[in-house]
C-alpha cells in the first residue's frame, strides 16, 4: 500500500489517530503539505463521495471522514507556513443553509497562508452575516462556497444582498464548490470562480492586482 493510500484508508475509516500519524509520517518523508492534501485528503473525500453515493457509506459514517479530514488540516496549518505579506481581506464561509466545510476550509487555509487575511464565518451563513462581515472587516474579498444544488441560489441571494445594500461595488464576491461552475458565476454577477483551492489563491491575487 502506497503512503497515500495508507492516509486514504485511515479518512474512509473515520480514524482520527491513525490519519494524523500518517500525515506526521509522509511530512517527515518529506513530502509537501499542499501534496498530502491533495493527494491524500482531497482524494479520499473524492473515494468518499464515491461512496456515498453508491449507498455504500452514510452520513454518519461521512460525518466522520470529514471529522478525521478536519484534524488533519488543522495538524498540517503550521507546515504551510504563512507569507508575511497582507494581500487582500477576505471574508468566506459557506451560504446559508450549506454545512460542507471542508472545501471552504481548504481556500480558508491556503489563503491564510499566502499572505491573505482571511475571516472565516463557518458554515451555514445567511446572506445578511456575510454583508455585515464585510463591512466591518472591511474585506477586499468575499467568498462564498456551496456544495448542494439547493443552497447554490443562495449564493445569488447573497450577492443581491450586497447590491440592495449598495455595497456590491466595494467588495469583490467570488464562489466555488463542486455544483458551482464559471457560467454560473457569471450569471448570477459574482467577479470570480475557481475550481480547488490553489486556484482560488491565484484568483484573489489577480483579483487584488485589478483593484490595486
Ligand atoms: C463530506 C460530505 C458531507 C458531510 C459534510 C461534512 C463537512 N464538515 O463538510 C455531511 C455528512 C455533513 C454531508 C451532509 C449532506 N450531504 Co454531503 N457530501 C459530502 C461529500 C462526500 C464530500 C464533500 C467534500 O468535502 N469534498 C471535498 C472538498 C475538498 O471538495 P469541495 O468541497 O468541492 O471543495 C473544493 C472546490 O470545490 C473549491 N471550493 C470550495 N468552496 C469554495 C469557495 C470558494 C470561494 C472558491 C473560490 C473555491 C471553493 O476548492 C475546494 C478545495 O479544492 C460530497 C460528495 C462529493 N463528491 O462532493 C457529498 C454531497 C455534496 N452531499 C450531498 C448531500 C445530498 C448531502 C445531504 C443532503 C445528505 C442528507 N441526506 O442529509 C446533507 C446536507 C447537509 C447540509 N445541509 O449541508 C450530495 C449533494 C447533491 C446535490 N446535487 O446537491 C453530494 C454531492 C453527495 C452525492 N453524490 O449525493 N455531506
Amino acid at each position: 500500500m502506497s503512503d497515500f493510500e495508507k492516509i486514504c484508508h485511515a479518512v474512509l475509516d473515520g480514524e482520527d489517530e491513525l490519519a494524523l500519524a500518517e500525515a506526521e509520517q509522509l511530512l517527515a518523508a518529506g513530502k509537501a503539505p499542499l501534496t498530502i492534501i491533495n493527494d491524500g485528503l482531497i482524494a479520499a473525500m473524492s473515494e468518499v463521495g464515491r461512496l456515498f453515493k453508491e449507498g455504500d457509506l452514510f452520513v454518519p459514517e461521512v460525518m466522520m471522514s470529514a471529522h478525521t479530514v478536519a484534524g488533519v488540516i488543522e495538524a498540517l496549518r503550521p507546515h504551510l507556513g504563512a507569507e508575511a505579506a497582507n494581500r487582500g481581506r477576505i471574508v468566506i464561509g459557506t451560504v446559508k443553509g450549506d454545512l460542507h466545510d471542508i472545501g471552504k476550509n481548504l481556500v480558508a487555509l491556503l489563503l491564510s497562508s499566502n499572505g491573505f487575511t482571511v475571516i472565516d464565518l463557518g458554515n451555514d451563513v445567511a446572506p445578511e452575516r456575510f454583508l455585515q462581515a464585510a463591512e466591518e472587516h472591511r474585506a477586499d474579498i468575499v467568498g462564498l462556497s456551496a456544495l448542494l444544488t439547493t443552497t447554490m441560489s443562495n449564493m445569488r441571494a447573497t450577492i443581491e444582498a450586497f447590491v440592495a445594500a449598495g455595497r456590491r461595488d466595494s467588495v469583490r464576491i467570488i464562489i466555488g464548490g463542486a455544483p458551482v461552475t464559471a457560467d454560473y458565476a457569471a450569471e448570477i454577477g459574482a467577479d470570480g470562480y475557481s475550481e480547488d483551492a490553489t486556484e482560488a489563491v491565484e484568483l484573489c491575487r489577480r483579483l487584488m492586482e485589478v483593484g490595486a
